[in-house]
C-alpha cells in the first residue's frame, strides 16, 4: 500500500508536522476562517483525521475585519518535554507596502487543548518557527518582510532566543541568511549529528516554489546551502531546491515546497509540504478564454514525501531527483483507518461537525443554532456577503474538482433584503450564490448572484417559488464549470441559470488574497436587522 497525495485535500497549506510517541499531528494555515489553525492526526501517515482547532476563543484570536487570505499564516507545531508549542502569524495588514505580521505562541499539555492565551513574539516578518535545543534553550526563526523600495535583500531569515520562563524573546536578533537572489521563508531548524539544519521554502509559494536546506555547526551560522548536481537550475538566479515542481508543469503536485520534517518510530524520515493540483478544464470549457489560465481552485494542499539522509549529512528525496511523488512508500507502521469523510450532515447532533469553518468570527448560538429547531441548522440572517465583521456563514472545503453540493431550506423571507442559500465561495469578493429571497412582485423567489472580484451580476432572473415548501438547492461542480439546480424533491430538480465558469473561485483569479482555497457552504443575510431565521434540514457534499 502507498500513501496517496495530497494527504490533506483542498485548502490545507503550510503544513507543520510532529510525532509524539505513536501519534502524528499536522497543523495547517486557516487565514480568515474561524477557528484558527487546523490540526489533523494520524498513526500511519496514510489516514488523517481532523481533530481540532487550537485557537477557538476570541481572547486568543480576533479576526474581525481582516482581509481575505490574511489572519492565520503558517503555524509551526513542536513538542518538548510534555508541552505542545504552536507558533503562528496573525496577519492584519498585507497586500500593501508596510505589512503587519504579528507572531504569537500558544501552548497546551494536551493536543486537544485547552490551549493557552497567546504569548507575543517578535514581528520582523511571518512564518515563525520554534526550535528546542538539547541544552533546553529555545529559538525562533522567521523570515523578514521589508517595505523599502527597493528591498535591501530578497530573502532574509533571522534568529532570536525565546525564554519560556520569562515568556518573551530575549537577546540579539541576528540574520541567519540574507541574500539577493533567493527568496526564503517557512523556515524550520532541526539538529542532527551536531549539525543545525535550516530547512526553508524557496522562491515563493506559487509554481516556482521549492524547498532548500542549509546547515551550520553553530545555530547562529554561518549556514551553508546544499548545492548538488541533481538540482536542475536554469540560471544562477534559480534556487538550489532539494524538491520542486517548477520544471515539471505536468505532474500532479505543483507548487511543491514549504516543508517540515518528521522521523518515524523506526528511524525513517518523511517531509510534509504544500502542493497544488492545477485545474484541468472539462471538455466543454477547455477552449474558453479562461481555460488558458492555470488555476488552482482547491488552494494549496498538503502532501508528504519520503526523504533520506545522505552519508555526508544532507537530505534528499528517497527516490532521488527533485520531483515530488504522487504515491509514496508508506512507513512500516500498522494501518490505522479513520472515520469516512462527512458526506450528508443531517444536523441531528448537538454540535456542528469540525469540518465547518466560519468567516472571521466564532460560530456561536447567537446566530447559528442546532437546538432552536431540533434536526435543523438555523442560521439567523445578518450582514451582507461583503462584510468582514459579522457574516452568518459556514463552509467546508472543496476537496476535488468534481462534486455535488446539496441542501434543503425552509425559509420565509419577507423582503428582498433577506436571503439564504447555498454558496460556492473563495472570499468576500468572489462567490456564486444560489439563494432564496423575496421580491415585491413575485413573492418568495430564487436566483443566483455571481461576484467576480467585486463585480456583481445575476446570471438568472428571479424565479417564483412555492411559499410553504422546503426547497432543495444544488450546485454541481465539474472541472471548472458549475450548474445549479433547485426543486421540491431530490429526483425532481430542475436546472437554474446557465452552465457557468467557476474557475474564478481559485487562488489565481482572486485579486485581494490568493492563499486559501474554494469553500462551499450555507449562509443567510438579513440586511434589515431583523435576523430572519433560515432552517437547513441537511447539507451534503458528495464527490462524484
Ligand atoms: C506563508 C508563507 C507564504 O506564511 O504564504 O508565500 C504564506 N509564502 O510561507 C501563507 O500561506
Amino acid at each position: 500500500m502507498k500513501i496517496r497525495n495530497p494527504i490533506l485535500r483542498g485548502f490545507h497549506p503550510d503544513p507543520s508536522i510532529i510525532r509524539v510517541g505513536d501519534d502524528y499531528y499536522i497543523a495547517t494555515s486557516t487565514f480568515e476562517w474561524w477557528p484558527g489553525v487546523r490540526l489533523h492526526h494520524s498513526k500511519d501517515l496514510v489516514n488523517w483525521e481532523l481533530i481540532s482547532y487550537p485557537l477557538d476563543r476570541v481572547s486568543q484570536l480576533d479576526l474581525k475585519g481582516v482581509g481575505p487570505s490574511q489572519g492565520i499564516w503558517a503555524p509551526c507545531l513542536t513538542y518538548h518535554q510534555g508541552t505542545f508549542f504552536l507558533v503562528y502569524t496573525v496577519v492584519s495588514t498585507f497586500y500593501c507596502n508596510m505589512h503587519d505580521t504579528n507572531n504569537y505562541m500558544v501552548t497546551a499539555t494536551d493536543i486537544h487543548g485547552p490551549w493557552s492565551e497567546p504569548i507575543t513574539l517578535s514581528n520582523f516578518g511571518f512564518d515563525p518557527s520554534l526550535f528546542h535545543d538539547d541544552d533546553g534553550r529555545k529559538y525562533m526563526v522567521s523570515m523578514v518582510t521589508d517595505h523599502r523600495v527597493p528591498q535591501k535583500y530578497s530573502g532574509r531569515l533571522l534568529l532570536q532566543e525565546y525564554d519560556h520562563k520569562l515568556k518573551k524573546m530575549v537577546g540579539p536578533i541576528k540574520d541567519l541568511y540574507a541574500a539577493d537572489k533567493i527568496y526564503l521563508e517557512g523556515a524550520h531548524i532541526y539538529k542532527r549529528n551536531e549539525w543545525y539544519y535550516l530547512f526553508a521554502a524557496d522562491s515563493g509559494t506559487a509554481e516556482n516554489h521549492g524547498q532548500s536546506i542549509l546547515r551550520s555547526r553553530n545555530i547562529w551560522g554561518e549556514y551553508e546551502m546544499y548545492k548538488a548536481d541533481f538540482m536542475e537550475r536554469k540560471d544562477d538566479n534559480e534556487a538550489y531546491s532539494i524538491m520542486t515542481s517548477r520544471h515539471k508543469p505536468d505532474i500532479l503536485l505543483q507548487k511543491s515546497g514549504h516543508a517540515d520534517l518528521v522521523e518515524t518510530q523506526n528511524g525513517d524520515w518523511y517531509m510534509v509540504h504544500l502542493c497544488g493540483r492545477v485545474l484541468k478544464y472539462n471538455e466543454k470549457a477547455k477552449d474558453s478564454e479562461v481555460a488558458k489560465e492555470r488555476r488552482y481552485q482547491l488552494g494549496r494542499e498538503t502532501a508528504i514525501q519520503k526523504v533520506v539522509w545522505t552519508d555526508d549529512g544532507w537530505l534528499e528525496l528517497a527516490q532521488g531527483g527533485t520531483t515530488p511523488l504522487e504515491e509514496v512508500e508508506m512507513p512500516d507502521l500498522p494501518l490505522y483507518p479513520t472515520a469516512p469523510p462527512l458526506v450528508r450532515d443531517d444536523f441531528d447532533s448537538d454540535t456542528l461537525n469540525l469540518e465547518y469553518q466560519s468567516l472571521r468570527i466564532p460560530m456561536d448560538e447567537s446566530y447559528l443554532s442546532l437546538s432552536a429547531r431540533p434536526g435543523y441548522l438555523r442560521l439567523y440572517g445578518r450582514s451582507g456577503l461583503s462584510s468582514r465583521l459579522s457574516q452568518t456563514l459556514i463552509a467546508r472545503r472543496w476537496t476535488e474538482f468534481k462534486f455535488t453540493a446539496t441542501t434543503i431550506l425552509d425559509y420565509s423571507p419577507e423582503v428582498f433584503k433577506q436571503l439564504a442559500g447555498l454558496i460556492f465561495i473563495y472570499d468576500t469578493e468572489n462567490y456564486l450564490y444560489l439563494h432564496v429571497t423575496h421580491d415585491e412582485d413575485l413573492g418568495k423567489c430564487i436566483s443566483i448572484i455571481r461576484s467576480i472580484n467585486g463585480t456583481w451580476d445575476y446570471p438568472e432572473k428571479f424565479i417564483p417559488l412555492e411559499t410553504d415548501k422546503e426547497v432543495i438547492l444544488q450546485g454541481k461542480v465539474d472541472y471548472g464549470l458549475i450548474q445549479f439546480y433547485y426543486g421540491y424533491g431530490e429526483d425532481k430538480l430542475q436546472a437554474i441559470g446557465p452552465e457557468m465558469d467557476c474557475s474564478f473561485i481559485s487562488d489565481e483569479a482572486c485579486k485581494e488574497g490568493w492563499f486559501t482555497g474554494a469553500m462551499v457552504g450555507l449562509c443567510s443575510q438579513d440586511m434589515t436587522g431583523d435576523r430572519k431565521p433560515a432552517d437547513f434540514d441537511w447539507f451534503e457534499y458528495k464527490v462524484d
